[in-house]
């Protein structure tokens, strides 16, 4: 297959990338790099040492004997290029990660949450009209959130994308509908995710656009079968309190003897997914395409779910770390279940990784290794969703 991955510089747009090249599939990767130029911002870089995307490239290209293409520019503005790529390359599918993804750094300051809705948006909405524009019949494959749904339930588990209802008629009568899961969105970036999914039932009520919208969990680890074949093609760790995702800032901790972050009480019940499952989901997802009259797909990738103060405790257990419980800078609740039906992934022939497979080796060979190049001023979660 032919396949554009926007985002694919990114944490996990990179690995898909090299899986998809992997299996022979052809891959250009679009991205603008705001990723690293946000790390300059912040002051903050990636725990493994990332290299320059043409260096990452050749060592592919040496390792594998497979060439990747690279387009560099701004899905969110270059409208035009996109149009052209897509007129030009004819993909299959495009993969789409190319979003602003830190719920903290949405809700940093009024600038970064008008940053995060224009780009987030106007990414999405750019890729839509250009296909539609395009006239190809491309698949797309987005990766959304599980945090579309909020984070509890009525006791269920949260289904995959759409909802049964039944709706009582003024004639006594009882109507069976499917809607899509009411949305309930704790940040400004998992809103934004809330929003593509109304895009995406859009486009594909009105111009018969394919798309599977994949509402992933927190993603933890750092390599996969093909990052690990040369440094120069190591993923990047983000464990600072903007990027840094709660299962590897644990690990990361754990490594270099900081006492682990806990939010609150830690009752915040999530779904997780290691980065060696995601680069499969996507790829089952764009091989395996919804039919030209199909709805917009959605799958729930995430394999496990834990409560943060249970991850703490299973870190503590297996490296000695303390756990500190410190105010919570996010709006959310203290304490929370999930249940989650995740079956159309493990149907379509996903093998999940589970915690305790990897856990161990994530501390030894990333966080300890790396340890070194930790800024200890750039752990704690600065960004408060409430200013009051
Ligand atoms: P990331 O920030 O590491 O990667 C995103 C990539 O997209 C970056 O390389 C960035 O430079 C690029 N990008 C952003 N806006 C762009 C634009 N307008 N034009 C071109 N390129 C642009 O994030 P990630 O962790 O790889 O996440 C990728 C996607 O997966 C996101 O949409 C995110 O919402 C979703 N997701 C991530 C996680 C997770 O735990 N990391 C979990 C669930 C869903
Ligand atoms: N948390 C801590 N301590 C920390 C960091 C986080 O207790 O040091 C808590 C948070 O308060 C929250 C939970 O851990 O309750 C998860 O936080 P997170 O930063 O790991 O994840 P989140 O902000 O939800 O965002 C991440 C990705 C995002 C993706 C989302 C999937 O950055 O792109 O969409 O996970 S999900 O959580 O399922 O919505």
């Amino acid at each position: 297959m032919k396949i554009v991955v926007l985002g694919g510089d990114g944490f996990c747009g990179w690995p898909t990338s090299l899986h998809l090249s992997a299996l022979g599939h052809e891959v250009v990767i679009v991205d603008n790099l705001v990723r690293r130029k946000t790390d300059i911002e912040l002051e903050a870089s990636s725990l493994t040492p990332i290299a320059p995307m043409t260096t990452r490239l050749e060592a592919w290209r040496e390792v594998s004997g497979k060439d990747i293409a690279f387009e560099y520019f701004d899905v969110a503005d270059n409208y035009h290029r996109l149009l052209t790529l897509l007129c030009d390359f004819e993909p299959d599918a495009v993969v789409h990660f190319a979003e602003q993804r830190a719920a903290p750094y949405s809700m940093k300051s009024s600038w970064h949450k008008r940053y995060t809705v224009s780009n987030n948006l106007n990414a999405t909405n750019n890729l839509l009209a250009a296909i539609v524009e395009s006239g190809k019949d491309v698949h797309v494959v987005h990766l959304g959130t599980m945090g579309v749904y909020g984070y509890g339930t009525a006791g269920m588990k949260i289904p995959e994308g759409y909802l049964k209802i039944h709706i009582p008629t003024e004639d006594g009568r009882v109507v069976e509908s499917e809607i899509l899961y009411p949305p309930n969105p704790g940040s400004i970036y998992h809103m934004t995710k809330t929003q593509d999914q109304l895009l995406f039932a859009y486009y594909n009520k009105n111009d018969g656009l394919r798309a599977t919208d994949l509402h992933q969990g927190i993603v933890w680890g750092t390599q996969t079968e093909q990052t690990v074949l040369d440094e120069k093609l190591i993923n990047r760790f983000d464990y600072d309190g903007d990027y840094g995702t709660v299962l590897n800032r644990f690990l990361m901790q754990a490594a270099i003897g900081y006492p682990l972050t806990v939010h609150g009480t830690g009752g915040q019940t999530r779904a997780f997914i290691h980065i060696q499952d995601t680069v499969r989901c996507v790829q089952l997802a764009a091989e395996n395409p919804p039919a030209s009259s199909e709805r917009v797909r959605v799958f729930n990738q995430m394999t496990e779910t834990h409560r943060v103060s249970d991850l703490a405790k299973i870190v503590s257990r297996m490296t000695g770390a303390e756990i500190d419980y410190v105010e919570n800078p996010r709006n959310e609740a203290a304490e929370n279940d999930l249940f989650v039906e995740n079956r159309h992934l493990l149907d379509l022939g996903l093998s999940p990784i589970t915690l305790e497979e990897g856990l161990l080796a994530e501390v030894t060979e990333i966080a300890k290794k790396y340890s070194e190049r930790a800024d200890l001023d750039k752990i704690p979660c600065r960004s408060l969703w409430r200013r009051h």
